[in-house]
C-alpha cells in the first residue's frame, strides 16, 4: 500500500503516540477513568448527557425536553428560548471577560521588512458594541427576524461582527467564500430568497485585491431580487455605487446605538444556511438552528482544543466555510479565548507567514488542513525553523485525510513534540467535530482520527445497513442525533430525506468511506460519492461540469477526482467539444479560465482530455468509475462490460494533454 494522501500503509497503523505527559497535567479531561465514565454516560444517555452541558449556557427561558427525535426531524432543548451571540459575548463579559481580546486580527499587506501593516484587536467588550451596532443598522436598513442576509466578504473582523449581528436579531446568515464567482452568488442569493447582501470593495490576497464588489454587481445584473448592498471599505479600490441600493457601511452605522437587546428565539431558530456542494449541479443550503449548535460548538471546542482562557487560537480556514463559522467564530467565542483571523495567503509574502503569526502572537492552538502542511513540508523545515513556536501547545487538522508523512511532519517540524495533534472528522452538515481524539487522553494513530465524541454513535456499515467487522472497507454513518446535526436542506425536503437518510435505512449517511480498527479507531477512506476535496475546499462535480458545459465549445462533460501529492485530490475533466471540433492547442487553457471565472479559481481543472463521447452505460449513465482510473492509472483495468462503445475510452486514453 502507498503512503499517499488518505491511504494508510500498513506499518503506520500500528504507530500511536500517547498524549504528551506535560500536556495531560492540565488538560480539561486527563483522567482515563474521568473519561470512560462520561463516554459511556453519553452513549447510555445522550438526553441526560447533553442536558447537564446545556447548563452552562445561557437559555432566556430554559428547555422543556433536551431531544425530540422524529427521523429524520431531530429538535434539541426544546421550548427554550437563546441567542447565539449573547452566549459568545454578553455572557463572556459577565464572566469577566470583558477586556480581554476576543479577535486578533491580522490584515495580509507587508511593508518591505515583511511586517504586517495592519493589526488590530478587539476586547469582547468592543466587540459586542460594534455587534450591536450593526445590529442596529440592519434593522435600521429593514432587516426583520428571519430575513436571510447575504454575507460575501473577505477575512476580516466585519465579517465577524456581521454574523453576530445576524445572530443578534435572528436573522439567518448565508455566508459565501470570497473565493466563489458571480453565478455562485445568484444561485446562492436565490436560494435563499435573500434581499441584502453585504460585501467590501475587495479583499486582499496574495499581494492583489479580488473584486468582491464588482464580482456582486455582477450577479445583481443576473438576478432582480437584491434590493440592498452594504459596502465595507477594505482595498479602497474604485467602486461604482448604485443609487438606491448600494450603501457604505461606514456610512450607515453612524449614529447607531451601540446597545442592542438581543432576540429571544426559539432553539430551534434558524441561525444560519451555509451552501455546500453534493451529487447534483445545485448547492445544497445546509440549515442550522441555534441551541444545539451554539452547544455542539462550545462544547467540542472547550474538550478538543482544551481551551483556557488565555489561549490565542488559531484556525486557518476561511470564514466562508463550514470550519470558519464553527471554529473560528461561534466555538472559541462561546470559550472566552482569543480567536486569531488572517485575511491572506499562507505564502505572502513567503512561505513562512504562517509561523511568523504564531511567533508574533503567542499562538498556543492551531488547526488547520492537510493540504496546508504537504504545502508546507514541500517547502522545507527552514521556513518555519526561522521561527519561535514554542508556545504552541496543541495542533489539529481537518478537510480530509492525513497521510501519516505529512502528520509526523507536522508533529515533529511544527509540533517540537510536545504538541498532541487532534485529526478532527466532520462536515458542514454535522456543524461540528464528531470524530477526533480528546488531547489530554487519546493515544493518537497518524492518520486516524480516532475515536467519535461523546455522545456520537458512529459506525462503519455495508450499504445494507450490517456493520462491518474491524478493519473492513465500508460507509460511515451515525446512528442517533447529535445537537449540531442539520435540521435540514433549505426549502427542500425531500432532498434532505433521500441523500442523507435513505441510502441506509434509518441512520444518517455521511457519503464518506471508512473503516474501524480492532481499537475502535476510525480511518477515513474518501468520499464515495459525487463529492471532491481540493485542498480540504469541497466541490461538487456536477457543478464543475455545468461550469465547463456553460463554454460555447463544449457539448458535454465528466468530472472527477483524482489523488494529488499537495491538494489531496485534483479535479480531472473528460470533455467532448461541439460539432465534433478537434480541440485547438488553446482550448484547455480557455476551458480551465472559464471554470474558474465561472464558479471559482479552486474548481480549476488540473488535467483536462478530450473525446468524441464519454464511456457511458447501455442506458446512458457516465462511467465515472472509468474515468477516475483513467485519470488516476492512466488506464482501465476494471471491468468495462457495460460500457457500451469501448472505443470511447481508447479515445480518452490516446489524447492526454498536459
Ligand atoms: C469540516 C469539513 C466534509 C468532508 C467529509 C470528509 C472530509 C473532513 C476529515 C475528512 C478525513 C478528516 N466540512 N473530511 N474532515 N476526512 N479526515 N479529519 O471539511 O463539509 O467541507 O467536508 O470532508 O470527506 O465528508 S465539509
Amino acid at each position: 500500500m502507498t503512503d499517499g494522501a488518505g491511504i494508510q500503509s500498513a506499518a503506520s497503523e500500528s504507530e500511536r503516540y500517547p498524549p504528551p505527559a506535560a500536556f495531560v497535567a492540565d488538560a480539561h479531561i486527563k483522567s482515563q477513568e474521568e473519561y470512560e465514565r462520561q463516554h459511556q454516560r453519553s452513549i447510555k444517555d445522550p438526553e441526560g448527557f447533553w442536558g447537564e452541558i446545556a447548563a452552562d449556557f445561557h437559555f432566556f427561558r430554559k428547555w422543556d425536553r433536551v431531544l425530540e427525535w422524529n427521523r429524520p426531524f431531530a429538535k434539541w432543548f426544546v421550548g427554550g428560548t437563546t441567542n447565539a451571540s449573547y452566549n459568545c459575548l454578553d455572557l463572556q463579559i459577565e464572566r469577566g471577560r470583558g477586556d480581554s481580546t476576543a479577535i486578533l486580527w491580522e490584515g495580509e499587506p507587508c511593508d518591505a521588512a515583511g511586517n504586517p501593516k495592519e493589526i488590530k484587536r478587539l476586547s469582547y467588550r468592543q466587540l459586542l458594541q460594534e455587534v450591536c451596532v450593526f445590529a442596529n443598522t440592519l434593522k435600521k436598513l429593514g432587516v426583520e427576524k428571519g430575513d436571510r442576509v447575504t454575507i460575501y466578504l473577505p477575512m476580516v473582523p466585519e465579517l465577524a461582527i456581521a454574523m453576530l449581528a445576524c445572530a443578534r436579531i435572528g436573522a439567518p446568515h448565508s455566508v459565501i467564500f470570497g473565493g466563489f464567482s458571480a453565478q455562485a452568488i445568484v444561485d446562492r442569493l436565490e436560494d435563499a430568497r435573500s434581499r441584502v447582501i453585504i460585501t467590501a470593495d475587495g479583499g486582499f490576497r496574495r499581494g492583489g485585491i479580488v473584486p468582491l464588489k464588482a464580482n456582486v454587481d455582477e450577479a445583481c445584473g443576473m438576478t432582480d431580487l437584491v434590493k440592498t448592498v452594504v459596502v465595507l471599505r477594505r482595498c479602497e479600490n474604485d467602486v461604482p455605487m448604485v443609487a438606491g441600493r448600494d450603501v457604505w457601511w461606514h456610512d450607515q452605522v453612524k449614529g447607531a446605538s451601540d446597545t442592542c437587546e438581543p432576540e429571544q428565539l426559539d432553539s430551534e431558530h434558524m441561525l444560519f444556511l451555509l451552501y455546500t456542494s453534493g451529487s447534483t449541479g445545485k448547492p445544497k443550503g445546509i440549515l442550522h438552528t441555534t441551541a444545539g449548535y451554539m452547544i455542539h460548538t462550545a462544547y467540542t471546542s472547550k474538550l478538543i482544543f482544551d481551551l483556557k482562557p488565555d489561549d490565542t487560537y488559531w484556525c486557518t480556514a476561511d470564514i466562508g466555510w463550514i470550519t470558519g463559522h464553527s471554529y473560528i467564530v461561534y466555538g472559541p467565542l462561546q470559550n472566552g479565548v482569543t480567536t486569531l483571523m488572517y485575511e491572506g495567503a499562507p505564502n505572502h509574502p513567503d512561505w513562512d507567514r504562517f509561523w511568523a503569526i504564531c511567533d508574533r502572537h503567542a499562538v498556543t492552538k492551531f488547526y488547520t488542513a492537510p493540504t496546508a502542511i504537504r504545502a508546507f513540508m514541500r517547502q522545507g523545515a527552514a521556513y518555519p525553523e526561522k521561527h519561535d513556536l514554542s508556545k504552541l501547545k496543541l495542533l489539529g487538522t481537518v478537510g480530509e485525510p492525513i497521510n501519516p508523512a505529512a502528520w509526523k511532519w507536522y508533529h515533529e517540524i511544527i509540533g517540537g513534540r510536545r504538541c498532541p495533534i487532534v485529526d478532527t472528522w466532520w462536515q458542514t452538515e454535522t456543524g461540528g467535530i464528531l470524530i477526533s481524539p480528546l488531547p489530554g487522553i487519546t493515544d493518537t494513530k497518524p492518520g486516524s482520527a480516532t475515536r467519535p465524541f461523546f455522545g456520537i454513535d458512529a459506525a462503519v456499515v455495508d450499504k445494507d445497513g450490517s456493520e462491518m467487522g474491524p478493519n473492513e472497507n465500508g460507509l460511515l454513518v451515525i446512528r442517533r442525533p447529535w445537537p449540531g446535526m442539520l435540521r435540514g436542506i433549505y426549502g427542500d425536503e425531500k432532498r434532505f430525506h433521500k441523500e442523507y437518510w435513505s441510502e441506509i435505512e434509518g441512520v444518517y449517511f455521511t457519503g464518506d468511506g471508512a473503516r474501524c480498527d480492532q481499537d475502535g479507531y476510525f480511518w477515513l477512506t474518501g468520499r464515495v460519492d459525487d463529492v471532491i476535496k481540493v485542498s480540504g475546499h469541497r466541490l461538487g462535480t456536477a457543478e464543475v461540469e455545468s461550469a465547463l458545459v456553460s463554454h460555447p465549445k463544449v457539448a458535454e462533460a465528466a468530472v472527477v477526482g483524482f489523488p494529488d501529492e499537495i491538494t489531496g485530490e485534483a479535479i480531472a475533466a473528460f470533455v467532448t467539444l461541439r460539432g465534433g471540433e478537434t480541440p485547438d492547442p488553446g482550448i484547455i487553457d480557455v476551458l480551465k479560465k472559464h471554470v474558474a471565472k465561472q464558479l471559482s479559481a479552486i474548481a480549476r481543472p488540473k488535467d483536462i482530455r478530450f473525446s468524441d463521447a464519454l464511456p457511458k452505460t447501455r442506458s446512458g449513465k457516465i462511467m465515472r468509475r472509468l474515468l477516475r482510473e483513467l485519470a488516476t492509472k492512466g488506464r482501465v483495468e476494471g471491468d468495462t462490460s457495460t460500457l457500451e462503445d469501448f472505443s470511447t475510452i481508447a479515445n480518452l486514453r490516446g489524447n492526454t494533454e498536459e
